[in-house]
């Protein structure tokens, strides 16, 4: 093994326990070389240098895209795969119906075959990283051990990376331990694997984000829900934005949708012009962490330091403050090129594509030119709208959480839940089409409670108890809501033309919990009529709001014994209590 920098030898005698498990490792991958990272920008710099001498990342024009690079991974690695994705408990209905299990052994034993000298002619990088802010409480640790020094750049972005997590670790005492390798990249050698009672990881033959980025889903869902079920908060794929009022109020919302449906877009949202002296701030785009606080509210922090978003569909006219965002310093994944090295992607207003996202003459034949999953990875900083309160060690009250879901039919532009309990039975009802975040077809609706189907690292049955008892706690629970921006007319055009518009569905969602605005007693929950919207400056479609508010008993029938047909798949360990809420959904729809 080559002998380490001066740096590097003090950084590893910080923490015992992680060196010696970077041994253990080190011995199991044999790797050239072991390099601790201290998540300085000099070592940022000349990781960038490294992998763009091995064209793994590209520059791109310096002077329309000062700082950005493209990096192309393995056209079969481009999205999460949840069916190799597995929670691996002692009991197998810890697990839940909810997700892919093996038997602890039986998955070491199968990775650690993988892992074997897989690190040979390569360098093992020791990734220290703290989710959320390294002075919060809320915060937690963990190390990831990488081949991929992409995934380094990617995590030093993501999540505060370096000495000060590590100094960190060494004080906390407790660490989730995260081992990943590219390895060949061959998918039918690719894993992702959680040990929720050993807080570690183990993944193997993907780079992909999700898949490889250990600190997002894996830590700050999969493993992070099942320790916030023992300690008494909750770990969700939830956005955290705060909306300020002309006076200067600011209401935060916690929002859960499923991947792709417009979390980062809600997250920076501009506001529309007729809405003047409005403002929006990003406190996070895709998860949070949320505690009850000794007032009786819910506070919530984003574990995140950056954002790992969808780009195609991102232009100035759709979400100025993303865009913006990434006109600089962003390692861009998947996304096309034009003939001055621009980056370019569906829905960009401008330039044209000329080099696909696999590095092929661009030819619409071979399907979109950037990738329906390409990604950006920017720092949250770079946000215009960034929020002063997003590194606040305590977090920020949360007044009202949001579920949503991409429906063609049925669910309306918003409502409210009568109660903590109903709302609980709306999160959990949540279905959605499938999107391109995830290998497998694309359309497709299914169930995705709290939008945490591919991320609860537990039972959905505990996970739902859960979060009875957590709203059961609270003194000042927030309102629970259920919105909907993809309903869609007979020719398959969008109702409600959705980004900086949907401020005004948030505005009547803190107006109902300042109780400022008034709403229809319906069916299914507390709905705004047509007149309680402040729609000014808004050109609808003739009858499109209409149909946006409207309720189909009949579709609802069916909706809500699709649920419970899903539920019973929980058997004996459904909570009484949101089997009892179901019913009476079932009768109040019955009844309409
Ligand atoms: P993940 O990062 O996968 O968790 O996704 P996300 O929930 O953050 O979704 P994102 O905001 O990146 O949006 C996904 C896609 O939906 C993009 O192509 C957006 O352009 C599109 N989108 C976002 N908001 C809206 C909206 O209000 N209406 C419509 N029609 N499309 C939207
Ligand atoms: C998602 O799929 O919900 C994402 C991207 O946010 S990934 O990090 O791949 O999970
Ligand atoms: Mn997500």
């Amino acid at each position: 093994m080559a002998t380490a920098p001066q740096h590097v030898t003090t950084l590893a005698s910080l923490n015992q326990p992680v060196s010696a498990w970077v041994d253990e490792v080190a011995k199991l991958t044999q790797p050239d070389t072991v390099y601790w990272c201290d998540g300085s920008d000099a070592e940022f710099q000349m990781l960038e240098r490294q992998l763009v001498a091995r064209k793994e990342l590209l520059p791109l024009n310096a002077n329309t895209n000062p700082g950005c690079f493209l990096s192309r991974s393995h056209p079969s690695d481009v999205a999460r795969v949840e069916h190799l994705t597995f929670v691996c408990t002692r009991n197998k209905d810890d697990a839940g119906p909810n997700n892919n299990w093996m038997a602890p052994e039986q998955a070491h034993r199968q990775m650690d075959e993988l892992f074997r000298g897989c690190m040979k002619g390569r360098t093992l990088y020791v990734v220290p990283y703290c989710m959320g802010p390294i002075d919060s409480p809320f915060s937690r640790c963990g190390v990831e051990i990488t081949d991929s020094a992409y995934v380094v750049l990617n995590m030093k972005i993501m999540t505060r990376m370096g000495r000060a997590a590590l100094e960190r670790i060494a004080h906390d005492g407790a660490f989730v331990r995260g081992l990943h390798s590219i390895g060949d990249l061959n998918p039918d050698r690719r894993f992702i694997m959680h040990f929720p009672e050993e807080l570690s990881i183990k993944s193997f033959g993907s780079g992909y984000g999700g898949n490889a980025l250990l600190g997002k889903k894996c830590h700050a869902l999969r493993i992070a829900s099942w320790q916030a079920r023992t300690e008494g908060w909750l770990a969700e794929h939830m956005l955290i934005v705060g909306i300020e009022n002309p006076q200067g109020e600011i209401h935060y919302l916690a929002c859960a949708f499923p991947s792709a449906c417009g979390k980062t877009n809600l997250a920076m949202l501009i506001p529309p012009a007729s809405y003047k002296g409005w403002k929006v701030w990003t406190v996070g785009d895709d998860i949070a962490w949320l505690h009850p606080g000794k007032d009786g509210r819910l506070y919530a922090i984003n574990p995140e330091s950056g954002y790992f978003g969808v780009v195609p569909g991102t232009n100035a006219k759709t979400n100025r403050n993303a865009y913006e965002t990434i006109r600089h310093d962003t390692i861009f994944t998947n996304v096309a090129l034009t003939a001055d090295n621009q980056p370019w992607w569906e829905g960009l207003s401008d330039g044209k594509p000329v080099i696909d996202w696999q590095g092929r003459p661009y030819d619409p034949a071979n399907g979109p030119a950037a990738h329906p999953n390409s990604r950006f990875t920017v720092a949250a900083k770079q946000n215009p709208a960034y929020s002063k309160l997003a590194d606040a060690p305590g977090g920020v009250p949360i007044s009202a959480i949001v579920f949503g879901g991409r429906r063609r039919t049925l669910a309306p532009l918003v409502y409210q839940a009568r109660n903590w309990l109903h709302g609980v039975l709306v999160g959990a009802g949540v279905a959605s089409e499938t999107t391109a975040a995830a290998t497998g077809a694309v359309g497709v609706v299914r169930r995705d409670p709290m939008a945490m189907k591919p991320f609860a690292g537990y039972n959905f049955a505990d996970y739902w108890a859960h979060w009875i008892n957590v709203g059961a706690r609270l003194k000042s629970p927030p309102q629970l809501f259920h919105v909907n921006w993809f309903r869609q007319d007979a020719a398959g055009k969008f109702l409600w033309p959705g980004y900086g518009e949907n401020l005004r569905v948030l505005r009547w969602i803190i107006d109902r919990c300042t109780g400022r605005a008034k709403a229809r007693d319906t069916a299914i929950g507390y709905m705004p009529g047509a007149g309680d919207l402040h729609l000014d400056g808004l050109d609808l479609a003739p009858g499109a709001l209409d149909e946006l508010l409207a309720v189909s008993p009949a579709l609802w029938r069916t909706e809500l014994a699709g649920i419970g047909a899903y539920m019973d798949e929980f058997g004996a360990r459904l909570p009484k209590a949101l089997q009892a809420e179901l019913e009476d959904a079932q009768k109040r729809v019955a009844g309409a």
